[in-house]
């Protein structure tokens, strides 16, 4: 199918539009004093060789602009409010390249990642979507930017509605593993790439649009600036996410023993209460998981992140039971990350900070394990197997709550008493295998 935008109109649109309001990125750039020139000129050079470097078989390399909103009430105020300067001649009029490839797109796509998070605009996602007709996805500290019933939000059919995208717009996450470092976004789709280190963009996957930039106020400044005709593509995407959701079902719904691990999802999403925040710490189980549990507010889902950095699940968790003591605090565990960190519960009972992990206990580092066998057969598979561990008693006998599930119909009984006893708490739970993360990628 032909690209509906061509490079040379985009192109040649570059300097023409110095009037239009994305040109406001421009007296941004000129007040902030946190970047002098050179130094933004280092990192644009740095950039471009590493991206020529790395993407030389790949769309033009990224070029970057300075918008920039740091968080500091301090800094805002010295930046506020703009002033009618000229536009910069270098980068000033990306924005209005983004907002016209968006304009003219056909099968857009949005991903938003922790970035937004942190944004004093990130209210303009709603206006942003709403002015492209674009299906979001999100990722790591974005994840209940929109209400789980949200017509624009997608999460199940990420790659296939990537592989059909003529353009994607990625705000305030890098190209990693959770994203399959952007293989899947074909080779002749437009990239819109934002982002506060101007390093990441165009890492793993070229850029034909770098806005070194605030996710929120990019996403505020093109809503303004341009909209796009809703077509089917919205209703298009959502086919491809009911169908996948379809798939599911029978493994969702499946009594076996041990517990099938979207079973697991399953019983763990009902139990989740919606002023929970969910902290991850685990390899395929949390891959799982985050595709059926639903997160209701911004700033409830904490993970690993980039690195995917497990163990970070006690800490995180005590962390948010501290800030929001009077809403439960769910660690999603694997046996293997548990085994990382696990015996913060000892600090949770001493210090009275009743948090409650669920974790999806399958015997192995299962994540590691499917690499390997996927590439070295099942009579290779070193040092990733353990064993059905009662962790629930461990916790018992640190002073907390511990519980042990083999029948999936006493998943949710069991959190609820967990929830309940008002101690640190740990569920675990004993599950099987399941194909539904075959090809992912681990780290
Ligand atoms: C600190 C750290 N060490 C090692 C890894 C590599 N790693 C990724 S997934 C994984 C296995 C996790 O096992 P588990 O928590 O039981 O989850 P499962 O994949 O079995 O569901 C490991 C060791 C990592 N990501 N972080």
């Amino acid at each position: 199918m032909p690209l509906p935008l061509e490079r040379r109109t985009v192109t040649s649109r570059l300097c023409s539009g110095a009037a239009t309001s994305l040109c406001t990125f421009a007296p941004w750039q000129a007040s902030i004093e946190d970047y002098s020139a050179a130094e933004i000129g280092r990192l644009e050079a740095a950039a471009e060789v590493r991206s020529r470097a790395q993407h030389r078989r790949r769309l033009a390399p990224p070029q970057l602009s300075h918008a920039f909103a740091p968080q500091r009430a301090e800094t805002r105020r010295r930046l506020a409010p703009p002033s009618p300067l000229p536009p910069s001649p270098r980068g000033a009029c990306r924005g209005e390249e983004a907002a016209a490839l968006l304009s003219k797109a056909e099968r857009p796509v949005a991903i938003v990642g922790t970035q937004w998070f942190f944004s004093p605009y990130r209210d303009s996602l709603h206006a942003f979507l709403d002015a492209y007709q674009t299906p979001c996805f999100l990722n790591g500290g974005a994840r209940g930017a929109l209400r789980p019933d949200d017509h624009r939000f997608f999460r199940l059919c990420r790659s296939k509605a990537l592989a059909q995208a003529d353009v994607v717009a990625i705000f305030g996450t890098p190209w990693d593993f959770r994203l399959g470092y952007g293989s899947k976004v074909p080779d002749d789709c437009f990239v819109i790439q934002v982002d506060q280190d101007p390093q990441t963009i165009g890492h793993n996957r070229g850029a034909q649009v770098g806005l070194h930039a605030d996710a929120g106020l990019v996403m505020q400044q093109l809503a303004s600036a341009g909209a796009r005709k809703a077509g089917d593509w919205l209703a298009q995407v959502r086919a491809m996410e009911s169908e996948r959701y379809e798939r599911m079902v029978p493994e969702m719904n499946s009594s076996d023993t041990p517990i099938n691990p979207l079973r697991f999802s399953k019983e763990l999403a009902d139990a989740i209460p919606e002023d929970a925040t969910i902290v991850c710490d685990g390899g395929d189980i949390v891959g799982t998981a985050a595709k059926l549990v639903n997160v209701h507010n911004p700033g409830h889902w904490m993970d690993p992140g980039p690195l995917g950095t497990l163990g970070v699940g006690p800490g995180f968790a005590m962390a948010a039971k501290l800030a929001r003591p009077n809403s439960p605090v769910f660690i999603i565990y694997g046996d293997g990350s548990f085994g990382l960190n696990g015996f913060e519960f000892e600090a949770m009972v001493r210090q009275n900070i009743p948090v409650i992990g669920v974790m999806g206990n399958d015997a192995a580092w299962t994540q590691i394990r499917r690499g390997q066998e996927e590439m070295f057969g099942a009579d290779r598979l070193p040092a990733t197997g353990l064993a059905f561990t009662r962790y629930d008693t461990i916790v018992q006998a640190m002073g907390g709550h511990g519980e042990y599930v083999e029948d999936p119909t006493q998943i949710r009984p069991a959190i609820e008493r967990g929830l309940a006893s008002g101690k640190p708490a740990l569920i675990n739970v004993k599950i099987g295998t399941s194909n539904f993360r075959k090809g992912s990628i681990s780290v």
